[in-house]
């Protein structure tokens, strides 16, 4: 293992940051701006990958990218809007999702990061002719909640139900507090056989980081190996700007640096050696640069993506 915090950065500026994947294309993500169905103008929504709304209502369009031949299938998405509730709520039935990951608090340093979009416990909310009622909720721990959601659409009578699991230790901009109970709710979404949605509030940075950490331990326990910046580019593919800052490849690191220990390498002392002394220097690393992240952003500020030609 020869990669070490400062290879890593070089590959993740030089390969990933500046990454636009070929053929991404954006007239209907463009055409969606003044209709206020996308959060951030920056954040683009991959016209190939998108999710097609096609029940037959007005308006196909939702900020939703698939990823392919994953299992279960995934749904990235941004927080929901006041202009995009009802075509959450259509997506969530049209694709038959069994549950829902929220990444993110609906406010955020006291800004709204996404608007709400299901109910308490025996409450519900109507969205068109959509209505959500929350049927259970299980005992919160310390950074997960969960609740099961019935999901009535009115006019065609279809219905779902949906698990909704909400991660409430991963602020914005920066990485989980516990990589533990993101492998956690993975192996709880990997009981699902049909589609999860995984949001945040712009849907790439964590969002894509959790699909990515998930993406990588399959191909771990699958016996495989590969690069970082190969996977997030893969991603990038499907969900533009999948993984946003350098702390958050970072958590991906560490957390496949975790699983390689614990599924694969146990037995070979001399790997366990070199996964220690890199895990070390992840965590010297991110000890050396604690929060606030703004000072580690990458090059520019706050909220420059990589420039996306048309
Ligand atoms: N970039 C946004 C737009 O597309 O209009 C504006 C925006 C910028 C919204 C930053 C939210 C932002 O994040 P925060 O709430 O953390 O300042
Ligand atoms: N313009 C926004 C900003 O940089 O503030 C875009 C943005 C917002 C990008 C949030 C990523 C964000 O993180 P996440 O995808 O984890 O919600």
């Amino acid at each position: 293992m020869t990669l070490g915090i400062e290879g890593l950065m070089k590959e993740y500026i030089g390969e990933i940051y500046s990454y636009v994947p070929n053929g991404f294309a954006r007239a209907v993500f463009d055409a969606n701006t003044d209709l206020k169905k996308n959060r951030y103008k920056d954040v683009v929504c991959n016209d190939r990958t998108r999710v097609v709304l096609h029940d037959g209502r007005p308006g196909d369009y939702i900020h939703a990218n698939y990823v392919r031949g994953t299992r279960p299938g995934y749904i990235l998405t941004q927080g929901p809007l006041k202009d995009s509730l009802f075509d959450f709520w259509r997506m969530i039935i049209q694709e038959q999702v069994l549950a829902i990951c929220m990444l993110c608090e609906f406010q955020e340093n006291g800004r709204w990061k996404c608007e709400p979009y299901y109910p308490e416990l025996n409450e519900s909310m109507t969205f068109g002719t959509i209505t959500v009622k929350c049927e259970e909720m299980s005992k919160p721990d310390r950074h997960t909640h969960l609740k099961v959601l019935n999901v009535t659409d009115g006019a065609t009578g279809k219905n779902v139900r949906v698990s909704h699991f909400k991660i409430v230790t991963w602020p914005d901009k920066t990485v989980a507090l516990s990589n533990l109970s993101i492998l956690r709710t993975h192996r709880a979404l990997r009981k699902f056989v049909g589609n999860v949605v995984i949001h945040c509030s712009a849907g790439v940075g964590r969002t894509g980081t959790f699909v990515a950490i998930e993406i990588g331990v399959q191909l771990l326990l699958n016996g495989k190996t590969f690069r970082l910046s190969d996977l997030v580019k893969a991603l990038r593919h499907c969900r533009m700007t999948s993984v946003q800052v350098d702390t958050q490849y970072l958590m991906m690191a560490e957390t496949f640096v975790e699983c390689g220990v614990i599924f694969k390498y146990i037995e070979d002392p001399k790997l366990i050696e070199g996964f220690e002394a890199f895990k070390k220097q992840v965590a010297e690393y991110v000890e050396a640069h604690p929060p606030p992240v703004e000072q580690y952003k990458l090059k520019g500020g706050k909220g420059e993506q990589p420039s996306m030609e048309r």
